[in-house]
């Protein structure tokens, strides 16, 4: 299979409700899509999950776009002959960007797949038909406006609520969730918001039960992290800080995470978060799909993945209403609770052309 042509293009989708984290509030999600067409006409869709800004990773859409017109693209064009197992390997000697490499395999992967008329779920292992839902909550204005949002959340049928905290917006929010609803799964995600100092603080989160808690420090304070887990009960859980299967075996080995979002844009692709999947499957570690607030075309992918057996935990994986009004594909609509994984070729789902075109502000096309 030979690539011939890669269009790239910049939407922008505005969010349902603003989504604050500790490091920034999304209005918008300005978001890079590829449509990848192979020498003999097959298409495959992806798109990359960084954000417009280095805040979440140093990835941003901006640099993505250059970094793929100006290494990564050529490289695979140069390459000719390639499948999507290739990909990693070939860009490997560019360091860094696993999420503008992710969305390159995937483009491939989707086109492979769908040329060897099979579904991603069926290439990547999928265990499940349908996959239970978690629903990720942005730092509210108040905590009133809080429980409102969880309200509805809850009522849509979340099986998990995941909470966004920083320091100031912990043990008051989390505590009134937990007393309202004694009984829900819950987890917290700091996105790395507090520091080696903060344990005795953290550890006020243990009386709540929670499944666990996200990213508290640093992405590279990895031994901070097995720090801070011997003095809190609540299992800590890495997600920027796992970048590939061999940092999650390191995390693994230092006991700095008894849980791990796989999150396969922020590893590399699929294949990788696959790896990992793996590792933690063997090895006795819970993983649950992470989300980057995907449109329809990263949300299929990642339903599929989480269809895989060692994703025990309900994942960042809710319906498309959760962030649009609108998605740009037949949208991920929620079922007591659960999403179905796609079953078609590929990633089960396409962009509807109209729409898309409607939502573009960038589009340029890369012929070999
Ligand atoms: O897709 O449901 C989603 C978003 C989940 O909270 C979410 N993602 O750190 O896990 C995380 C964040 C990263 C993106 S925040 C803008
Ligand atoms: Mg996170």
């Amino acid at each position: 299979m030979k690539i011939a042509e890669l269009e790239l293009r910049t939407i922008s989708l505005p969010l349902v409700r603003p989504f604050r984290t500790s490091f920034g509030t999304q209005i918008a999600r300005e978001v890079l899509i590829l449509k990848l067409t192979t020498d003999d006409g097959t298409v495959g869709w992806s798109e990359c999950v960084a954000l417009p800004q280095p805040l979440y990773s140093p990835e941003y859409v901006a640099g993505a776009l250059d970094l793929m017109r100006r290494f990564l693209i050529p490289t695979l064009f140069q390459a000719g002959d390639i499948r999507a197992e290739s990909v990693a390997p070939l860009l490997a000697p560019f360091l860094g960007s696993p999420m503008a490499k992710a969305a390159l395999e995937s483009a491939l992967l989707d086109a492979q797949l769908r040329l060897e008329n099979r579904s991603l779920a069926d290439f990547l292992g999928a265990s499940k038909a349908k996959i239970p839902c978690g629903v990720s909550v942005g730092i509210a204005p108040s905590i009133p406006l809080l429980i409102e949002e969880v309200s509805g959340y809850i009522a849509d049928g979340y099986r998990r609520i995941k909470l966004k905290i920083e320091p100031g917006w912990d043990i008051d929010p989390v505590g009134e969730v937990r007393r309202t609803w004694p009984e829900i799964p819950l987890q917290v995600d700091a996105n790395q918001a507090y520091s080696r100092g903060d344990g005795e603080l953290l550890a006020k989160l243990d009386q709540f039960e929670l499944l666990l808690i996200e990213q508290p420090l640093d992405e590279h304070d990895i031994l901070g992290h097995a720090l801070l887990a011997k003095q809190v009960h609540t299992p800590i859980c890495l997600d920027e800080s796992i970048t590939s299967l061999r940092s999650a075996e390191d995390a693994l080995a230092l006991k700095a995470t008894t849980v791990i979002n796989i999150k396969p844009g922020r590893v590399g692709g699929y294949l990788e978060a696959v790896k990992i999947h793996n590792l933690c499957l063997n090895s006795g570690i819970p993983v649950w799909c992470g989300g980057m607030l995907e449109t329809g075309i990263g949300r299929a992918a990642n339903v599929a993945l989480a269809a895989l057996p060692g994703f025990t935990l309900p994942g960042d994986t809710s319906a498309s209403s959760r962030f649009y009004h609108q998605d740009i594909t037949e949208p991920f609509v929620m079922e007591d609770g659960y999403l179905a994984v796609p079953q078609s070729v590929g990633i089960g789902r396409v962009p509807h052309l109209d729409f898309l075109d409607s939502v573009t502000s960038h589009k340029e096309t890369i012929r070999i």
